[in-house]
C-alpha cells in the first residue's frame, strides 16, 4: 500500500490544533496529531514544506522504516518540532495499519491490558471553597482520580485555575499575558489545600497536583516533605528537568511521588530521570515524543524500572492524540493514569470519535485504527487563529519558568 498524498489541516475549533492526514493507493487514509501550543505553524511548515513530499510513494505499512528516516534522515534529531511532525507521520501510518488489518490499534499493539483507562480531571478554583466544589463535582461524575489547582491568596494571578466558569485554557490571544509568582506564598499555602481535600473527603480518591516547573529542586523536596501526610498519588514537574540530576536532591527528602515530561520530546529526555529511578511517572506523550513508535520505547524502558506512564492529555492536544493515546494506555503494561481535560464542544464536532467516558474511566472504542477522524468541511469553517502561552514574572519582575 502506497502513500500517494499528505496534507497538512490547520483548524481551530475553540482552540488551535495541526493534522497531518495521509492517504493511499488503496483508498485508506489515516491522520495524526501535530499540534504543539502558540508554535502551531512552526510544526505545520516542517510537515508541508519538508515531510510530505519525501511521504510520497513510500509504502505506508513500512512504520518504523519512516520514524528512523524522518528521525536519522533529517540529520537534525529530536526537539519539539521534529518530533511532533514526526509523531503525527507515526500516528497516522499505525491508523492506517489498523484500518487495513480492521483491527482497533490496541489489539495490534498487543491488546488490551485492563478493561479500561483511568483518566484523571482538573478541579481548579480561585479560592479552597471554589476548589473543593469542583472537587466534589468530579467526585459526583466518577473521577478516581482528580488534580486540583487553586488561586494563592495575596498572588495576582495563578496558573492552572480557570478563567469564569469556563474550561481552564492557559493560551491567550493578542499580546503574550504577563502572570505573576511567588514561590513563598505558595509554598505556605499549597499544604492547606491538600489538608482541606483529604479533611473535606478522604483518602478515597487519588489526588495529583501540578507544580508546573516553578520551584527550585530544594524548595521540591520541601513541598514534597510537607506534603506526604495528605499522599498524593503525584506531585508533577516540581522543578524544570532540562538538569535531571536535579531530582536526585527531591529524592532525597521525599516519598511524594513525583511524575515529569510533558515538554519531553525524546527518551533521552528522560533517560537520567528513569533509569536512577529519580521519578515515579513519565509524562511524555503520542504528538510531542514521536508518535506511538517513539512512546512504546519510552514505555518499556520505564518499565525495567518501576515507572508506570501518565500521559499529557490537556485540550492543546487535540481528539487525535486523546483516540491514539488511550489505545495505547489500554495496552500499555506499566499504565498509571491518563490526563484528560475534555475538549470546546466544537473541537468534538470537528474530530469524530470512537472513544467514550464513563464514570473516570476511558475506553478507545472498537473502530479499526485509532477510531478518530476529521471532518475537514466543518474544519475549514475554523480558520487558525494565533495564541500564546502565558509567562510568569517573580514579583519583583524577573522572568520565572510558567
Ligand atoms: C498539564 C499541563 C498543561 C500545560 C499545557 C501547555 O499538566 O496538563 O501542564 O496545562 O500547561 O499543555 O500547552
Ligand atoms: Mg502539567
Amino acid at each position: 500500500m502506497k502513500i500517494i498524498r499528505a496534507d497538512v489541516i490547520v483548524t481551530c475549533p475553540g482552540r488551535n490544533f495541526v493534522t497531518l492526514k495521509i492517504e493511499t493507493d488503496e483508498g485508506i487514509h489515516g491522520i495524526g496529531d501535530a499540534t504543539l501550543n502558540g508554535r502551531e505553524l512552526a510544526v505545520a511548515s516542517y510537515l508541508k514544506d519538508h515531510v510530505c513530499p519525501l511521504l510520497i510513494g513510500r509504502d505506508a505499512g513500512r512504520i518504523e522504516d519512516t520514524w528512523q528516516f524522518l528521525y536519522k534522515g533529517a540529520y537534525w534529531r529530536r526537539g519539539p518540532v521534529t518530533m511532533s511532525a514526526i509523531a503525527a507521520v507515526d500516528m497516522a501510518l499505525w491508523d492506517i495499519l489498523g484500518k487495513a488489518a480492521n483491527m482497533p490499534l490496541y489489539k495490534l499493539l498487543g491488546g488490551a491490558s485492563r478493561e479500561g483507562v483511568m483518566v484523571y480531571g482538573h478541579a481548579t478554583g480561585r479560592d479552597i471553597p471554589e476548589a473543593l466544589d469542583r472537587y466534589a463535582e468530579h467526585i459526583e461524575e466518577g473521577y478516581k482520580a482528580i488534580r486540583i489547582q487553586c488561586g494563592v491568596p495575596n498572588m495576582r494571578s495563578v496558573y492552572g485555575v480557570a478563567k469564569g466558569n469556563g474550561m481552564y485554557e492557559p493560551a491567550t490571544k493578542g499580546a503574550v499575558e504577563e502572570q505573576s509568582w511567588s514561590s513563598e506564598k505558595y509554598l505556605d499555602f499549597v499544604p492547606k489545600l491538600f489538608e482541606a481535600v483529604r479533611e473535606k473527603f478522604g483518602f478515597d480518591t487519588h489526588l495529583l497536583h501540578d507544580v508546573h516547573h516553578r520551584l527550585t529542586p530544594i524548595e521540591a523536596a520541601r513541598l514534597g516533605k510537607s506534603v506526604e501526610p495528605y499522599r498524593l498519588f503525584w506531585m508533577e514537574d516540581p522543578t524544570p528537568a532540562e538538569n535531571q540530576a536535579g531530582f536526585r536532591l527531591i529524592r532525597e527528602h521525599t516519598v511524594t511521588p513525583i511524575a515529569v515530561g510533558e515538554v519531553f520530546n525524546s527518551i533521552w529526555d528522560c533517560k537520567q530521570l528513569i533509569e536512577e529511578q529519580l521519578i515515579d511517572y513519565i509524562r511524555a506523550t503520542l504528538t510531542h515524543a514521536g508518535g506511538i513508535t517513539h512512546l512504546k520505547r519510552i514505555a518499556d524502558f520505564a518499565a525495567l524500572y518501576q515507572v508506570r506512564t501518565g500521559c499529557h492529555g490537556p485540550s492543546d492536544l487535540s481528539p487525535v492524540c486523546m483516540g491514539a493515546a488511550l489505545h495505547f494506555d489500554l495496552w500499555v503494561p506499566n499504565f498509571g493514569v491518563q490526563e484528560y481535560m475534555g475538549f470546546p464542544k466544537e473541537a468534538l464536532e470537528v474530530f469524530p470519535h470512537a472513544w467514550s467516558f464513563d464514570r473516570g474511566m476511558m475506553h478507545p472504542g472498537e473502530a479499526p485504527g485509532h477510531g478518530v477522524d476529521i471532518d475537514e468541511k466543518l474544519a475549514a469553517k475554523y480558520p487558525y487563529d494565533p495564541a500564546y502561552l502565558p509567562v510568569a514574572r517573580l514579583e519583583d519582575g524577573t522572568l520565572w519558568n510558567w
